[in-house]
C-alpha cells in the first residue's frame, strides 16, 4: 500500500489530522493500535479553548459540538473555604471556553472519518516506522495473523505518550524534559445534572474539580495519593469527600448519583524536543503531556494537528516546505506556553506532601492576588482561554 500520509493513533489527534488532510484532498491512513469500541470507552478530557472550537468547527466536526457543547463565560475558583473567584474568559481575553468532552470529539471523528471513506485500520499491532530520515519512510505493522507495508511520504506520530513514534526519533537527538507529582485525580461520572459552571477548589483537603459534560452527565475529580485503590473509594465516600472540599454552598448544590465510571489518572508534566526528525511529525500526546489541572491536554492535541495539517497541506499543495520546516519550534512555543501554565496553575491549586505553612499561606495570597488584580487575572484568563495560534 501507498499513501501521502501514514498516521499513527487513532485518538483525537490523528483522526483530527486524517480528517482535515483528506478536507485539502490528502490521503492518508490511520494505525491505531486498539479496537474502535476501546477508544471510544475512554474519558478524558472537558474543556475546548475557543481556538480549538474553532479549528473543529473548520474540520466540518462541529456540528454536534455547537448543539450539544456548553459555551461558558467563567470557570470559578474557590479557596479557604469561603472565598470565590471567576476566570471570565469573556471579559478579560475576549472569548469563551467550551465545554464539550472528548469521548464526543472522538465518536464525531470517526464519524465523519466514516462519511468521507477516511482509511482507519484497528487493531493494528507491532506499528513500526522504517527510514524517517530518508525520503522514502514506510511503515509496517500486524493485522490477521499477517504483516503490512504502508509506503509513504511522512508520518504522524499521533499515538500518545505510550507509543512507539517519539521513540523513533534516535535518544541522541532527543531532549526531554519531565515533572511527575506527587498525587493523582480520582475521576467520576455520574447521570446527574452538573453545576452551573466549573469550579476548582483548592481546599486543605486537596485539590477538587466540579465539572460538566452535558445537562445529564456530570465529571468531578478530587486530587488522590498515587497508590489509591478504586476499591476504597464507593461512590457514597467519593461524595462524601468532594463535598468536604467546597464551601457549603457549592456542596449543597452537587447532585449525587451512581458513578457509570471512575477512574484514577496520575498528573506529569513532560515535552519532548524536538516534535519533527526527517520524515516524522510528532502531535499530541506523544511529544508533551501536561497535567489536566489547566484542560490543556487535548487543545494542545488539536493545535498541534492545526500547525501540521497546515504545513503537510502546503507541501503537498504548494511545494512550500517553510511550515513543514517550522513545525516543531512552533508547535514548542504553544506546548511550552500551556506546559508552564498546567505546572503553575497545579502548584497553585493542589496540597503537596512537602508544603510548609509558609507554603499554604503564599497559595493563598497569590489566589487572593488574583482575585483583586486585574491585570493578574487579565494574564491568567488569556492563557487559560488558550493563546493565539500562530500565523
Ligand atoms: P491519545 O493518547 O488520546 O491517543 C493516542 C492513540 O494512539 C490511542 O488511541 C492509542 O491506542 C494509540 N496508540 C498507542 N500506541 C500505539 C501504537 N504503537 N500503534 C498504534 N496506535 C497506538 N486532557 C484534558 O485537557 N483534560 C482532562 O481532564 C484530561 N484527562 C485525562 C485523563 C487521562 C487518564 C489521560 C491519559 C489523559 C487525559 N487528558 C486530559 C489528556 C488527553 O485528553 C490527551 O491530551 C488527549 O487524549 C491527546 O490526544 P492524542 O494525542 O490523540 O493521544
Ligand atoms: C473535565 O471536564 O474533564 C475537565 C475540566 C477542566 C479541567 C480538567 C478536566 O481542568
Amino acid at each position: 500500500m501507498k499513501t501521502p500520509v501514514v498516521i499513527v493513533g487513532g485518538g483525537p489527534a490523528g483522526l483530527l489530522l486524517s480528517q482535515r488532510l483528506h478536507l485539502q484532498g490528502i490521503a492518508s491512513v490511520v494505525l491505531e493500535r486498539q479496537a474502535r469500541a476501546h477508544v471510544l470507552a475512554r474519558i478524558r478530557a472537558g474543556v475546548l479553548e475557543w481556538g480549538s472550537v474553532q479549528v473543529l468547527r473548520n474540520s466540518d466536526i462541529g456540528e454536534r459540538m455547537d448543539r450539544e457543547g456548553h459555551i461558558h463565560d467563567g470557570t470559578d475558583i474557590v479557596w479557604s473555604n469561603r472565598h470565590r473567584l471567576t476566570l471570565n474568559t469573556r471579559r478579560h481575553a475576549g472569548r469563551p471556553m467550551m465545554a464539550y468532552g472528548q469521548t464526543n470529539i472522538t465518536e464525531d471523528l470517526y464519524a465523519a472519518r466514516d462519511a468521507l471513506g477516511g482509511q482507519v485500520i484497528d487493531e493494528a499491532q507491532n506499528v513500526a516506522l522504517h527510514d524517517i530520515d530518508g525520503a522514502s519512510p514506510f511503515v509496517t505493522y500486524a493485522k490477521d495473523g499477517k504483516t503490512h507495508r504502508i509506503d509513504c511520504a511522512f508520518i504522524a506520530g499521533c499515538d500518545g505518550f505510550h507509543g512507539v513514534s517519539r521513540q523513533a526519533i534516535p535518544a541522541a537527538k532527543r531532549r526531554e524534559y519531565e515533572k511527575v507529582y506527587p498525587f493523582g485525580w480520582l475521576g467520576i461520572l455520574s447521570e446527574t445534572p452538573p453545576l452551573p459552571e466549573l469550579i476548582y477548589a483548592n481546599s486543605e483537603r486537596g485539590f477538587a474539580l466540579c465539572s460538566m459534560r452535558n445537562p445529564m452527565l456530570s465529571r468531578y475529580y478530587i486530587q488522590c495519593q498515587l497508590e489509591t485503590n478504586l476499591d476504597d473509594w464507593p461512590d457514597h465516600r467519593f461524595w462524601a469527600e468532594l463535598k468536604a472540599r467546597y464551601p457549603r454552598e457549592v456542596a449543597e448544590a452537587v447532585v449525587t448519583g451512581p458513578s457509570i465510571e471512575k477512574s484514577i489518572a496520575p498528573l506529569r508534566s513532560f515535552v519532548c524536543e524536538p516534535m519533527a526528525h526527517g520524515r516524522l511529525f510528532l502531535a499530541g500526546d506523544a511529544a508533551h503531556i501536561v497535567p489536566p489541572t489547566g484542560a490543556k491536554g487535548l487543545n494542545l492535541a488539536i493545535s498541534d494537528v492545526f500547525y501540521l495539517s497546515r504545513a503537510l497541506t502546503a507541501h503537498f499543495k504548494q511545494g512550500n516546505d517553510a511550515y513543514l520546516s517550522s513545525y516543531s519550534d512552533m508547535a514548542l512555543r504553544r506546548v511550552w506556553g500551556a506546559a508552564r501554565f498546567s505546572w503553575w496553575l497545579t502548584g497553585l491549586l493542589h496540597r503537596f506532601p512537602d508544603q510548609k505553612a509558609f507554603d499554604l499561606r503564599a497559595q493563598e495570597q497569590e489566589l487572593s492576588y488574583l482575585s483583586a488584580s486585574e491585570a493578574y487575572m487579565k494574564a491568567v484568563c488569556e492563557q487559560y482561554a488558550g493563546l493565539p495560534f500562530e500565523g
